[in-house]
């Protein structure tokens, strides 16, 4: 089982952060073989980056990479067919929409179900813990908050309904968002209007969650749409269904039964790890077990266990998003980064990691089999087929039971551990948990609860604009690295950054999540607002499916005033420098159609087909006022961003 790479690999060569460079070591040492090493070793392959290999019927694979040189005269390049490089790229394109955005939904999805069965009272593990954040879910589904009551005097009043029934109806309407079939699902409505407008003119305002899925996946069967234009429409309705949609609902029903984040310190990196305390690593992207497991290691009984065993206590940590739900909630220490998930095990201290949905390795598996390190799955979606995991399947009914039993293996695995157990010494403060709401309190000024002082800021220029930078590691690019270099230019230039995923946690290991840094980092102007209000450059605003919370930021500065009537107008850009995942290209294509200009780093599968390209990169900009854009220098990659802002900033007439 134990592997060596076939060419050594230099840590340093492929990761910025030290704790990974660290463990690399102890890797090799271990004679453990990483993603890291296959990315050295396995070359991608040219034509499916370049996204011009057919693959959607048994007549292929139809393989049509751009000759060198570029194309002269008229592309005549054809699958057997017919199909063109624009329907080829287009097709495997929205195939990545579709998966990203099913991807977000079903994790929605299983959110609603679990509400529901709170509502219902079917469990007693969760409660609602927001009813302010429930008053505002139910107002934009058009479910009534008050019922009229007949007082004594015979004069019926509006009175407030019941908790658990409103949440009831909320729970059913949201999830009629997912199954309608036509119409236009509630929640994209909370968009500015003149955005909404734009949607209805091209006509894709989603009808519902589920079925724009379908629908694009139809699409791109063999012999079925032919015209790039119109999947990239579908594509759009898909993609507005998930950032709208899915995960917005997702992430707002997740604040009603744990709490909308506020900011709060936490630490990062792999040395959270203690050495004499069990240590549990949840890891992937659905709050629902974690948030049990958060319970169940902190409940005295458990503790108690864990001294019998021999540990201090129990440590519980993040990996991925399932971090970034307990950081932004409880502050809980958060381990790595999508990159890192290997090299936990590597430490040899990892009792247990518990997985559920999206960004797991396969390899952790085997890498766990040279430790000690139990592979628990917990979501029927997403079993690991190997001798040493085991599942334990989570149930809302029974979540906090299912939760004890998962720390309870943990603890008992805490006497298994192998000599060589080595933790980096390398952690960093952070604070994290910037919510829309946390954004409108911290940077409203005297007006708590208001956008208009940070409008205020970007119009005097001390902010020059606003940037979401999110996505993903990825092994073919130098870990943490595209990230910093990105955020960092911005920041230079007064351009303040809103972050989620394991970009955000690049920031933190970096020390970009500690409000100290913006006298370090940023430009003047930042670094007075920064340092007056007290937070960070960089606002940690949660998981991938809380990207619908930059969203929601966005339409806050809209709806604040004086700087335009539409997303479009704003002096903001998006960005994700190391994407990895099929989900990065929904929410990159949300941002697009939402009026955001949006450059993603280390290629897109696009390039094979010049004309679908520029579609995308050029003439998408005139439908929706966003459009794609791909650099891989992470100068140049900031560069363009700046320059967008400054055109955006020309047209408002800021800068005079
Ligand atoms: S975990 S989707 S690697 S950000 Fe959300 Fe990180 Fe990308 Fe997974």
């Amino acid at each position: 089982l134990k592997k060596k790479a076939k060419k050594a690999l230099n840590p340093k060569e492929v990761t910025v952060d030290v704790a990974t460079q660290q463990m690399l070591e102890k890797a090799q040492h271990d004679g453990v073989e990483t993603i890291f090493d296959r990315a050295v070793t396995m070359k991608a392959c040219n034509i499916g980056a370049q996204g011009t290999c057919c693959k959607v019927c048994s007549q292929g694979p139809c393989r049509l990479p751009l000759p060198k040189g570029g194309i002269e005269g008229d592309d005549t390049r054809k699958g057997l067919c017919g199909a063109t490089p624009e329907t080829i790229a287009a097709r495997n394109f929205a195939r990545m929409v579709a998966v990203g955005s099913a991807a977000h939904g079903d994790h929605g999805r299983g959110v609603v179900e679990t509400f529901i069965a709170m509502a219902n009272r079917e469990t007693e593990d969760y409660s609602v813990h927001d009813t302010e954040k429930l008053m505002e879910v139910a107002q934009y589904l058009n479910v009534p908050t008050t019922i009229m009551v007949e007082g004594e005097d015979g004069v019926k009043r509006p009175e407030m309904r019941e908790t658990y029934e409103l949440a009831r109806d909320v729970g059913q309407k949201a999830l009629a968002q997912w199954t309608s079939q036509e119409g236009e699902i509630l929640s994209a409505l909370q968009a500015p209007p003149a955005r909404l407008e734009v949607w209805r003119d091209l006509d894709v305002v989603p009808r519902g969650i589920d079925r724009e899925i379908v629908e694009l996946l139809h699409r791109t069967h063999m012999g079925v749409d032919q015209d790039y234009r119109n999947l990239v429409k579908q594509c759009s309705r898909a993609a507005l269904a998930d950032g709208w949609g899915g995960s917005m609902l997702a992430t707002d029903l997740q604040d009603i039964m744990f709490g909308t984040p506020y900011p709060m310190q936490g630490e990062i990196n792999l040395g959270v790890l203690k050495e004499d305390h069990v240590n549990i690593l949840v890891h992937g992207h659905e709050p629902l077990l974690s948030e049990m497991i958060v319970v169940a290691s902190q409940e005295p009984e458990m503790l108690e266990y864990a001294k019998q065993k021999g540990a201090k206590g129990i440590l519980l940590a993040g990996m991925c998003c399932t971090a970034n739900e307990i950081l932004v909630r409880h502050g809980l220490p958060t381990a790595g980064n999508y990159l890192q998930q290997e090299l936990a095990i590597v430490t040899g201290a990892v009792e247990a990691m518990v997985v559920d949905v999206q960004c797991i390795m396969e390899n952790i598996a085997n890498v766990a089999e040279c430790y000690h390190t139990k592979i628990i799955t917990t979501n029927p979606r997403a079993m690991i087929e190997s001798g040493n995991t085991t599942h334990i399947e989570f149930d809302e009914h029974s979540a906090l039971e299912d939760a004890r039993k998962i720390v309870r293996q943990a603890v008992e695995n805490f006497p298994n551990r192998r000599p060589g157990v080595m933790i980096p010494n390398a952690k960093e403060p952070m604070v994290a948990g910037f919510s829309k709401e946390a954004i409108k309190y911290h940077l409203g000024g005297a007006f708590r609860g208001s956008y208009t002082p940070l409008n205020d800021n970007i119009i005097n220029g001390r902010i020059r604009g606003i940037a979401g930078v999110v996505g993903c590691n990825n092994a073919r690019t130098m870990h943490d690295s595209g990230h910093l270099t990105v955020i960092k230019e911005l920041l230079k230039q007064d351009v303040i950054v809103l972050s989620t995923g394991c970009s955000a946690m690049a920031c933190g290991k970096a020390g970009l999540l500690a409000p100290e840094s913006a006298k370090v980092y940023c430009g003047p102007g930042l670094a007075e607002v920064c340092e007056t209000v007290g937070i960070p450059p960089v606002l940690h605003m949660g998981a991938c499916v809380d990207n619908s919370r930059i969203l929601m930021a966005a339409t806050e500065v809209v709806k604040a005033g004086g700087l335009g009537k539409d997303i479009s107008e704003l002096p903001a850009a998006g960005s994700a420098p190391e994407w990895m995942s099929e989900k990065a290209i929904a929410i990159g294509h949300y941002f697009v159609a939402s009026g955001v200009y949006t450059v993603f780093g280390n290629g897109l599968p696009v390039t094979g087909s010049p004309k679908f390209q520029k579609f995308l990169f050029e003439e998408l900009e005139n439908l929706y006022g966003g459009k794609w854009d791909l650099e891989l220098d992470p100068y140049a990659h900031a560069r363009k961003m700046i320059e967008h802002i400054n055109k955006k900033r020309a047209a408002l007439g800021l800068d005079k």
